[in-house]
């Protein structure tokens, strides 16, 4: 398997914590999605990544449909519970930290979209947009409470992408103080990099 992505991903930080959590082998292909002669309209024509290609050849995209069809890839550390209820859960920690990823990447790309005039971004939508990441960590830090993680007692699909979205906010909003904020989503971060998954792929 080949997977399209760049290191500072947060999505594609996700797949690659899935992937070592699961050790399963792919190749790592770097793309520059924002470049002006990237390919990766060849495999996704939405023009994003992550992106994962099979051996056949076939495309398969978004994060979340990647990182449901690697757990069952591989018996090693589920990290999708099968029952239903519980799987729902987990799925909607992974569209909160989701959700928080997207409106950060709206706020990034309004405050410093190259092609887009100074004129033209808009403070409304920035602070719309960094609303909803404020609000999406509160709730994370409201959901984690004193467990020792998101969900259940084991590392879940829950915990990665948590995981990944408050390390991507740390690298690109260091002013975003969660840590000083929420004791708890600090005490589950460090613990999260203290496992090869999060270490390696740190943005
Ligand atoms: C989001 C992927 C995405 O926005 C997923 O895979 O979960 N829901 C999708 N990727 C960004 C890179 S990044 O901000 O991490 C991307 O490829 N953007 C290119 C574009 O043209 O929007």
């Amino acid at each position: 398997m080949k997977l399209i992505g760049s290191a500072a991903s947060p999505y594609v930080r996700k797949v690659r914590v899935v992937m070592a959590e699961k050790r399963l082998d792919y190749q790592f292909a770097i793309e520059d999605v924002w470049s002006a002669d990237t390919a990766i309209a060849s495999s996704n024509p939405l023009g994003k990544v992550p992106c994962l290609v099979m051996e056949g050849g076939e495309a398969m995209f978004d994060s979340r449909v990647i990182v449901e069809y690697l757990d069952t890839m591989s018996p090693v550390g589920k990290l999708i519970p099968q029952q239903s209820r519980e799987r729902a859960e987990v799925k909607t920690w992974e569209a909160l930290a989701d959700g928080v990823m997207d409106a950060g990447v709206l706020l990034r790309l309004e405050a410093t979209w190259a092609h887009r005039a100074e004129g033209e971004r808009s403070q409304a939508w920035m602070d719309r947009q960094r609303g909803k990441v404020v609000a999406g960590i509160a709730a994370m830090a409201k959901g984690l409470g004193d467990k020792p993680f998101c969900s259940g007692i084991h590392l879940s699909l829950s915990d990665i992408s948590v995981g990944c979205a408050l390390g991507w906010i740390e690298f690109r909003f260091p002013e975003i103080d969660w840590r000083g904020q929420y004791a708890n989503l600090a005490k589950l971060q460090d613990k999260l990099m203290l496992r090869p998954s999060f270490a390696e792929t740190k943005p």
